[in-house]
């Protein structure tokens, strides 16, 4: 009997230097220590040893399994102190290595100049309202004269999803779902930055998809002055505080009388050059008189009320202000552009 309790503790032992992990520790546990173990066994068939032996078997058992419990805490503080350092040194840092840089974002020269332009008329006292790109045909063209045959929709052909449903091709539609919003309030005083689409064939100057910022102002007694003072205003805040503006006449079904706009070309100051093809003069935006039928239909009775609007292609805005020559640059997302106008955000 005693010599078994001896083969066990060996056998025992031996298992335990074995032993590599949490899990096997205790497996072990189970095994040798536990109320199957072979020292469980031996104490159950004490019963069968003779009447004087017991004591001194029973006191083997006893001391073995004390033996047996020591050397299992052992190796459970072995290898928790094995664990523990393996994890210290994978999970060494070394705090001299120098850190690891982030890149940091810029914003795009388009929203830059988006930016730039709603905080001027934001310091006039503009609100900004933004709204849907698709729209209905009645909002992008009839509410803005420019009924179904009128010629002046082929300059403004778009993507059409129904009969009735379109890509916008300018902002104005918001301008007029403002004014329905407001009436019969005034001043409205608003501008309506968005993107806009044409069935246009890309090139260096033309984009089916573009922004647009469109500004609209109603009120009694508006007159054109109300209207060059603020593009006035406008570009010398954009381009320069000596910019001078100038007005040629033009035409647009929901302005009378229509105007282009022109500013002081960029480039030469006047003198002429490539850019402003020897005028001295850079057309950045077209504007006018709000039409009649535009300003009745929207529920202010052109009789009280009068009103200008304005409306530029952001696009173009930033290829002058920045001098990018192909538009197709500012949707390409080329670094190596985009780094050029990068400026802390
Ligand atoms: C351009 C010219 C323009 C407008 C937009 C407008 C809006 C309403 C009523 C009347 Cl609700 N007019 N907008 C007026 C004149 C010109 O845009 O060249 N845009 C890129």
């Amino acid at each position: 009997m005693e010599t078994t309790i001896l083969d066990i503790e060996r056998e025992a032992l031996g298992a335990l230097e074995q032993v590599a992990d949490r899990a096997a520790l205790e497996e072990w546990r189970v095994r040798y220590l536990g109320k199957k173990s072979p020292l469980s066994q031996v104490m159950r068939q004490l019963g069968s040893v003779a009447a004087e032996e017991r004591p001194r078997v029973g006191e083997a058992v006893n001391r073995c399994r004390d033996r047996l419990q020591t050397a299992w805490e052992t190796a459970k503080e072995a290898l928790s102190e094995r664990l523990l350092n393996e994890r210290l040194a994978s999970e060494r840092v070394d705090v001299t290595l120098p850190g690891r840089r982030r890149e940091r974002g810029a914003l795009h020269p388009l929203v830059r100049v988006m930016q730039e332009v709603e905080d001027i008329f934001l310091g006039m006292g503009f609100t900004i309202a933004e709204g849907p790109e698709v729209e209905t045909d009645e909002y992008n063209f009839e509410k803005l004269n420019l009924p179904k045959d009128h010629p002046a929709r082929d300059m403004q052909d778009t993507f059409y999803l129904t009969d009735a449903l379109l890509l916008r091709t300018h902002t104005s539609p918001m301008q007029v779902r403002t004014m329905e919003a407001m009436r019969p309030r005034v001043p409205v005083k608003v501008i309506v930055p968005g993107r806009v689409y044409r069935r246009d064939e890309d090139d260096a100057t033309h984009s089916h998809a573009f922004n647009q910022i469109e500004g609209l102002v109603v009120d009694e007694g508006i007159r054109m002055s109300d209207l060059k003072g603020v593009l006035e205003q406008f570009a010398r805040a954009m381009f320069g505080p000596d910019q001078a503006v100038r007005l040629r006449p033009s035409f647009f079904p929901f302005t009378e009388p229509s105007a282009e706009v022109d500013v002081r070309c960029i480039n030469c100051g006047g003198a002429g050059c490539r850019v402003c093809k020897d005028t001295g003069w850079i057309e950045i935006l077209g504007a006018g008189m709000v039409h009649p039928h535009v300003l009745d239909w929207a529920g202010y009775d052109h009789r009280r009320y009068s009103g200008f609007a304005f409306g530029m292609g952001v696009e173009r805005i930033a290829m002058l202000k920045y001098g990018i020559e192909d538009i197709r640059h500012l949707y390409q997302n080329d670094l190596r552009l985009l780094r050029q106008f990068a400026r802390p955000v």
